[in-house]
């Protein structure tokens, strides 16, 4: 926790939900990073490390945790720790004491996880219990029906090598047989792989496919495992796979989920951070081309946002705005450099070593982006950033000598960890299981260049891969909105109105929610308090109430956009200048519905100071401590706008409004803006901020321990550069800043509902639900499928020019669309019950998705 300057151990701070089934207390860090330290020679460093694992972990914890992490990241992390370890002890200076004792300790761990296979497809449970396991009472886990496809497909690297190394065979043995279950249950038609699979009956849950998150590293293991083991099965496999990748998901620079049994039809509008693997993944595989094209494409997305969001759209907004510092992207590039020997890419990985180092660096470590718009932070650094940044970016930069060994006798597993390619020639008893009947001949032009290298692939053209890069130049910079819209737009020709106007809809008014069912359309409440709706059109009581309930559902998604892009006021940063933070600690802060618009002026600057009383609710009794200085006040008791106009009064120059919900933190509550009192408030000039009490308390403890503290009040935090360590004081513009000298421009937003008498949220409460808090995830037509519950949506909009490539993109839909009968109710092509057939599983898959992306 690099904000805190604490480790965090599972039970003792505020659950994250899934994310925590990675910590086991097991010290995962540290494990993670062994391979690391030898990579980066900290060859001592090792030796020290290793010993402490020795000493001080334990395995045996009654904490359930994710099969797949537990794999990946500890049983990977102690099998790359061995490899290296017993590659040192050969050298005959280092680690001469050692016997074995991590690999001793990752066979412990195979045996604990071994359980979680105990189904009768051979795919594991996705939890266990460390100390109990699956079945028994106390495990309080197993009752699961579905994993991802990766989390049952990304075991064979470690399993294999555990048995190799032990003489074991039975993790190899279960690996595999999973990994043939994956292949069995493939759609046949297309060769691809839905996300979620259910382990008991081998039935795909979600049905959408792309080669991020949820399938992402079984493609990886598929090509790796042939790589390690020598077995042609799996390189069948892989090669099968990516034919389909290739012909259905890959749009180069694209690459977009489809739908398993209609890979024709995008699943999505957007991509994941995830899939930024992938271009690596080709280099291995020998397909430098398209590598290159998405590998640009993202690196592009990256220049406009410092990093890659979570997720973004087709045409490059940002849709999920978090990055926990994920390494994809660098591995990418790194085997992008190794494959093309461009140095081009030593520029790329200069750029992200940059903006880790202007953004992420915190005194404690490096923190992962909250908001890559806003520039604030997460208190996390997850394990995968010491484990496969560090790694990546170090050999990006190294020349053969600065590496104490030959990094090309090892394979990278998933997690970055390296185990040796000797391990193919040992202990090889697993039977091989023999696929060549079921294994197709493929058109080879896919397949024509495999190990990658610069001698081999362009001799005479060091600039080949510039030339692909080239055309796509400015993809990014002047895409336009795709087809998603002009579907709409074809609707909305025909002129007809449903018989519920979605201006007029109020989720409140029983006759409305009658109408909604007899159209299909059903109110979903998520977790987080916001309601969405989907239209089921299987479910309507008529054809016709069904087609009401599209155009109901069409309008909606309109009015919402609009509504969205007229009101939607985006977050805030509230960033700590003074030492010793210097522009490290950015906060995610919600704006305020009136006050200085910080998105209009610049930047507010100034120290804080608590107000008397706290609360702010009344004139303030020291007015000599907030005059000039940006004012701390307590949420609760009294409107935002009073509590505004009392600091305003006593002289403040802004104001930050701290949550009185304890333990409140803007990663677990979403973010709202705070409203006006319903009356003109015009005469409140200054910027009025708002904190979570988790943030709130990071600049309360900062005052106690530096007693002056400045921020930085803005709609971006300021690049954290050298100056900013030597801006002593307020510039002077900021410091002349009096309530008096501000000029107005306070923003009415009175579109969003109020969901107290002092605040509204950001997002849609269900008793106070508007248009405007309409999700766009309307599931009115497979090629409209967008939900994003989050609230996440760039504000700037992109207009650029259309680029040659666009048009290209929007011609290449129209056809699809027009091939398709599922986008062509308009037209009525198609009786309307087949066209509900079709529509009905598409939904449901749409449903499935909705539950959880990363
Ligand atoms: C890593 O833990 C592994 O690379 C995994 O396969 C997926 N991605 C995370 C980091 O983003």
């Amino acid at each position: 926790m690099p904000l805190t300057c604490r480790g965090r151990v599972r039970g003792q701070e505020p659950s994250r939900g899934d994310v925590d089934d990675a910590l086991g207390k097991f010290s995962l860090t540290l494990i993670d990073s062994l391979d690391t330290l030898v990579v980066l020679n900290k060859t001592k460093e090792f030796e020290d490390a290793v010993r402490k694992v020795l000493r001080d972990v334990n395995l045996d914890n009654d904490v359930v945790v994710s099969v797949f992490e537990t794999n990946i990241r500890v049983l990977g992390g102690l099998l790359g720790g061995h490899s290296l370890a017993i590659m040192l002890k050969e050298k005959g200076e280092y680690m001469q004491w050692y016997n074995d004792e991590l690999l001793q300790m990752a066979k412990q761990l195979g045996y604990k996880l071994l359980p979680a296979f105990n189904t009768t497809s051979g795919l594991p449970y996705p939890r266990i219990n460390l100390k109990f396991g699956i079945r028994k009472p106390e495990a309080r886990t197993g009752t699961e029906t579905d994993t991802c496809t990766a989390c049952a497909g990304t075991l064979i690297l470690e399993f294999a090598a555990l048995s190799r190394f032990t003489g074991a065979t039975i993790f190899e043995e279960y690996a595999r047989k999973a990994l043939d279950f994956l292949w069995e249950k493939r759609q046949r038609s297309s060769n691809l792989v839905g996300v979620t699979i259910n382990i008991h009956t081998g039935d795909w849950v979600r049905k959408d496919s792309g080669v991020g998150a949820g399938i992402d590293s079984y493609y990886e293991y598929l090509l790796k495992a042939y790589v390690l083991l020598g077995d042609d099965s799996f390189l069948e496999r892989f090669n099968t796979h990516y034919d389909a990748i290739m012909r259905y998901i890959s749009q180069p620079p694209l690459l977009l989920d489809v739908h398993i049994h209609k890979p024709m039809l995008n699943a999505r509008t957007w991509m994941d951070a995830l899939l930024a693997f992938f271009p690596g993944l080709q280099v291995l595989k020998g397909d430098i081309r398209p590598a290159i094209e998405t590998h640009e494409m993202l690196y592009q997305v990256i220049k406009k946002h410092n990093f890659l969001p979570e997720a973004f759209t087709t045409d490059f907004r940002v849709h999920w705005a978090q990055h926990p510092l994920r390494p994809e992207f660098a591995e990418s590039t790194y085997f992008l450099y190794k494959a093309t020997g461009d140095p081009y890419y030593l520029e790329v990985g200069k750029t992200l070593i940059e903006n880790l180092n202007k953004y992420a660096r915190v005194p404690c470590g490096f923190a992962a982006m909250k908001d890559v718009r806003t520039g604030s932070h997460e208190d996390r650094m997850d394990s995968f950033f010491l484990a496969e940044m560090f790694k990546y970016l170090y050999l990006l930069f190294a020349d053969k000598e600065d590496i104490i060994f030959d990094i090309e006798d090892y394979i990278f597993t998933t997690e970055a960890h390296l185990l040796p390619l000797w391990l193919s020639t040992t202990n090889q008893s697993i039977s091989k299981k023999n696929t060549t009947s079921e294994y197709t001949e493929l058109d080879d032009s896919n397949f024509d260049w495999t190990c990658p290298n610069t001698q081999i692939l362009f001799p005479n053209d060091p600039l080949y891969a510039q030339s692909i890069r080239e055309p796509l130049k400015n993809v990014v910079d002047k895409s336009c909105p795709r087809g998603i819209i002009r579907v709409r737009e074809e609707s909305f020709r025909s002129g007809a109105k449903p018989p519920l106007r979605a201006r007029d809809f109020m989720a409140t008014n029983p006759e409305h929610l009658e109408i909604l069912k007899k159209m299909g359309v059903s109110l979903i409440h998520l977790k987080d308090g916001r309601v969405q709706l989907v239209q089921h059109a299987i479910q309507a009581a008529s054809s016709i109430d069904a087609e009401d309930g599209l155009r109901f559902m069409q309008e909606m998604i309109e009015l919402s956009s609009q509504q969205q892009k007229e009101q939607q006021l985006p977050p805030r940063a509230v960033q700590i200048v003074s030492h010793p933070f210097f522009g490290r600690v950015v906060l995610t802060a919600g704006p305020a519905q009136f006050g200085l618009d910080l998105s209009k002026h610049k930047e507010t600057r100034g120290f804080v100071a608590s107000s008397k009383p706290y609360n702010g609710c009344s004139e303030l009794t020291n007015p000599e401590a907030v005059m000039g200085k940006i004012a701390l006040i307590q949420r609760g008791q009294c409107m935002f706008a009073e509590k505004a106009r009392n600091i305003q009064n006593a002289g403040a120059i802004g104001g930050i409004v701290i949550d009185d919900n304890e333990g409140s933190s803007s990663d677990t509550a979403p973010l709202f803006q705070m409203a006006g009192d319903g009356k003109d408030t015009d005469d409140i000039k200054i910027p009025m901020l708002f904190l979570f009490s988790k943030e709130g308390s990071i600049i309360l403890d900062a005052i106690r321990e530096y007693e002056e503290v400045e921020v930085l009040l803005s709609d971006k935090a300021k690049d954290r550069d050298p100056e900013m360590e030597n801006e002593e004081q307020p510039s002077s513009e900021n410091d002349s800043q009096s309530a008096e000298q501000i000029t107005s421009s306070s923003q009415e937003v009175d579109l969003v509902d109020q969901e107290s008498p002092e605040e509204s949220s950001l997002n849609s409460q269900p008793e106070s639900l508007s248009p405007a808090d309409m999700d766009n995830a309307a599931s009115v037509s497979p090629s409209e499928q967008i939900s994003n519950p989050m609230e996440n949506h760039e504000t700037t909009s992109l207009d650029g020019e259309c680029t040659d490539l666009d048009n290209q993109l929007q011609e290449q839909s129209e056809t699809e669309e027009d091939s398709n009968p599922n986008v062509s109710w308009g037209k009525k092509v198609q009786p309307i019950d087949s066209i509900l057939a079709d529509w009905n599983e598409d939904i449901e898959a749409f449903e499935m998705m909705e539950k959880d992306e990363l």
